[in-house]
This record gives C-alpha cells, sequence and structure tokens, in this order.
C-alpha cells in the first residue's frame, strides 16, 4: 500500500484576508486552510485548483466582523439570539459568539493517512452560564475527503451550526438532494411549509429542514459533492438572492450567484445535552 503524506503549518494570511492567523493542511493532492479566527475553514481543495468552498471577496476580519464564506462555527445559538440565551431583549451577536473570536490550536497530527487539527476555545460569556464552557472543532483531511467535527462536552442547552458555504459553478443547475418534504421558511417569518417540488434557487432560499437525511448530494453542473451529517437534527438550506445581498456589506451584487450554503444544524433546545456535530465532506466529481 503506498503512503500518503501529510504536513500541517502556519501561515499567516488567507486569499484577501491578511494577517490572518492560520494552518494549512495538506494529505496527498488535498489540501485545506483553517483561520484560528473563528475556527473557520476557509478552503478545501481534493485536489490542486478544486476549491469546494466559497470566500466572498468582501470578507473582513478585523473589527470582530464574522468572516463571510467558508464554514462558520454558530455556537452556542443558531441565527438571533432568542430564549433561553437573550431573556433582556439585549443586542447578542446573530449565530452565536465564537465566530468573532481567536481560538488555540491545542492538537495538530501528520500522520501517514491523514491530517488532524484540534482548536479549542473556553467561553465565559454564555448568558445566564455562571462558568466557562470549551468548544472543540477537529478538522480531518485525508486524501479523500474532509470531516468537521464540533464537540462541546457540557450538558446544555445548546445550539450550534456547520454554516458551510459551498462553491458552485452554476446557481441555476444546483441541487440538494434528498430535503424532507417540509421544512421552516425562514423568508415566511418560519412558516412550516409542505412541498414536494425539488428546491430551485430562483430567489432567497432559507429554508430550515427539520429530519434531515444523513448523506446529502449537492450537485452544480458537473460538480457532484457528498455532504455526510452526524449529531444533527436540521439541515439549513441559503441563498441570499438579490435584494437580501444588498443588506450585507460583505457580499459582492452577485456573489450569491456563486454560493450555497448547506449547513449541518442542532437547533433543538428542550433538554440539556452535550454536543457533537460532524460534517464529512467527499468530493464524486
Ligand atoms: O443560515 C441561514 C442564516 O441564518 C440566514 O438567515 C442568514 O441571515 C444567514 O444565516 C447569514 O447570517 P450572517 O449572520 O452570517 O449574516
Amino acid at each position: 500500500m503506498s503512503q500518503t503524506l501529510s504536513q500541517i503549518s502556519t501561515q499567516t494570511g488567507f486569499a484577501h484576508l491578511t494577517d490572518l492567523p492560520c494552518l494549512k493542511l495538506v494529505c496527498g493532492e488535498a489540501s485545506a486552510v483553517i483561520s484560528l479566527y473563528g475556527a473557520q475553514l476557509l478552503s478545501y481543495q481534493p485536489a490542486p485548483g478544486r476549491e469546494l468552498l466559497w470566500l466572498s471577496p468582501k470578507a473582513v476580519w478585523q473589527q470582530q466582523q464574522a468572516i463571510r464564506g467558508g464554514v462558520p462555527v454558530c455556537w452556542p445559538w443558531f441565527g438571533p439570539a432568542g430564549k433561553p440565551f437573550n431573556t433582556s431583549a439585549a443586542k447578542l451577536p446573530n449565530h452565536g459568539l465564537v465566530r468573532n473570536r481567536l481560538w488555540r490550536q491545542v492538537q495538530a497530527k501528520p500522520s501517514a493517512q491523514h491530517a488532524l487539527v484540534t482548536l479549542s476555545i473556553d467561553v465565559d460569556d454564555i448568558p445566564a452560564l455562571h462558568h466557562s464552557v470549551t468548544l472543540n472543532l477537529t478538522l480531518k483531511l485525508t486524501a479523500d475527503t474532509l470531516t468537521l467535527q464540533l464537540d462541546c462536552a457540557e450538558p446544555m442547552l445548546q445550539q450550534a451550526a456547520l454554516h458551510s458555504y459551498f462553491a458552485v459553478p452554476s446557481l441555476s443547475d444546483t441541487s440538494v438532494s434528498p430535503l424532507p418534504g417540509a421544512y421552516l421558511d425562514k423568508t415566511l417569518g418560519g412558516e412550516r411549509v409542505q412541498s414536494t417540488a425539488p428546491l430551485r434557487f430562483e430567489r432567497e432560499i432559507d429554508r430550515v429542514y427539520p429530519e434531515p437525511a444523513a448523506e446529502l448530494l449537492l450537485q452544480s453542473g458537473a460538480q457532484q459533492l457528498n455532504i455526510s451529517q452526524l449529531g444533527q437534527d436540521a439541515t439549513v438550506v441559503w441563498n441570499p438572492w438579490r435584494e437580501r445581498s444588498k443588506a450585507l456589506p460583505d457580499l459582492a451584487e452577485n456573489s450569491y450567484q456563486q454560493f450555497v450554503c448547506v449547513e449541518t444544524a442542532k437547533l433543538d433546545l428542550n433538554q440539556p445535552a452535550a454536543l457533537q456535530l460532524n460534517q464529512r465532506l467527499t468530493s464524486l466529481r
């Protein structure tokens, strides 16, 4: 059996994001770049030049902004902070507290078969919680797949999402399947919609699909990506389309044509529980 060589190295800056502290993982032909700011995966190339993730050319990381693109980590709430996190109508950031903070590297292991990195963050300002909680993100790159695993051992009320922005060569020829027949439509204020019509990206899409499949196929033009999920109770699909994009200063006018978000999420807030959320990406073509 031939040996696959892996490497992990530090790098400063990625694309136009100057000074950003990052780690680069390489395994055989595959490579990935993750930022310590937000523990945000910024690039995944299963082969040189074949980028599967999308990063906004207008993304910024200075001034405490969350980076638009790659795989943002949403935690401990998803979307606007509602109950139990926000009981006093305070102004709390969308998608939680960890997208715009520096994480620390706790593990970096290159081996013959994979490159593995774990980043951690201690968060001591979760509203209504009076102690610090640790969140870990582990990234494992093999020659064929990339796996993101988000863990929090604390049994607490928590939501999380791996908010992946996937680059699509052709938005009008993009599909995600299989998706359940019922979803909550955030463009209709969270209304429950029952529909068997295939999802088309022809207007703003912001849908929460409860009871999602463990394996999804994202197809766009000739590109096919398998998305495997574990620990999720929802899959969120988002594309802002034209009008919504105008309200987002870190999106260029036509950028919405270049990505769809397919997000592995755990949204249930009924029971305090530890978190284990996993998204694995395998490029098929
Ligand atoms: O996951 C979809 C969503 O929650 C949308 O409602 C949209 O607002 C998007 O995420 C981006 O949020 P952000 O805070 O990154 O601008």
